[in-house]
């Protein structure tokens, strides 16, 4: 991977934080997932004003959860301070499972109302991952002619309707579809990845949309173990 000299997003760096997310051999990391958020805000903000203040969303979600982790650490710390236990590592926001089983223990989720808890918005987060690896993935094929010349500003639009679309309303889906007008051409989007032509471009987006698979599906299966695929 290439590292392009002046630019904000570094897919160098998307990728180091996407693969130190995966921890045993279910469960992900949140420091390096929120991290791959963080560099794929960069990525967005790239994008234009547009998908840009879409973005500020997605910022404002991780911001949530690492609130939250950062009041659990300071609880945590009072706990081994005042009893003189060691810290477990297994403790609050440390991973995906282990927030699942701190919030359930300590009754922070709810299964029928809005919180603001960290399952309920890690699961907003989760359900955006799947649109950007589906809409990346689309743009990193480079078989047919066809395949080459379709835009992506339609890439986008299509994954969105096939994926994200479906937990938005009425005016977010219209928000949403007027920013992808108003997305780059082909050529911006190797310059952001630092590559020349599609085939190249397909190689870096293939290794990122694996490294997203990875930590996708191990998130879906931990929130989907715990019946949270639906948390209002
Ligand atoms: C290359 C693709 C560019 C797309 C930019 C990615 C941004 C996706 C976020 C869209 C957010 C639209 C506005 C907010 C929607 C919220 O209602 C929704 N949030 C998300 C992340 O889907 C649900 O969160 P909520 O309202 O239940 O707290």
């Amino acid at each position: 991977l290439r590292v392009c000299p002046g630019m904000r997003f570094q897919v160098a760096d998307l990728l180091a934080h996407l693969q130190a997310a995966p921890v045993s051999t279910n469960d992900v990391l949140l420091k390096p997932y929120l991290a791959s958020w963080d560099e794929l805000i960069k990525f967005l903000e790239a994008l234009g004003p547009m998908v840009g203040l879409i973005s500020q969303e997605i910022e404002s979600k991780t911001a949530i959860i690492r609130d939250l982790a950062q009041k659990a650490e300071k609880e945590a710390e009072k706990i081994v301070k005042d009893r003189k236990r060691k810290p477990q590592l297994s403790f609050g926001y440390t991973s995906i499972r282990s927030m699942i089983k701190w919030e359930l223990e300590n009754g922070l989720v709810d299964f029928h109302k809005q919180t603001n808890s960290g399952c309920r918005t890690l699961l907003r987060l989760h359900r955006a991952l799947l649109w950007l690896q589906n809409f990346l993935q689309e743009l990193g094929k480079d078989g047919s002619e066809e395949e080459r010349l379709r835009s992506p500003s339609d890439l986008c639009k299509e994954t969105y309707q096939h994926t994200l679309a479906h937990h938005h309303n009425w005016w977010v889906r219209k928000a949403a579809e007027l920013a992808f007008l108003a997305m780059p051409e082909r050529p911006y989007f190797y310059q952001l990845v630092c590559v020349e032509t599609q085939s190249e471009a397909a190689v870096v987006l293939n290794r990122v949309v694996r490294a997203i698979e990875e930590v996708y599906e191990r998130n879906e299966v931990a929130l989907q173990e715990h019946g949270m695929l639906d948390l209002p």
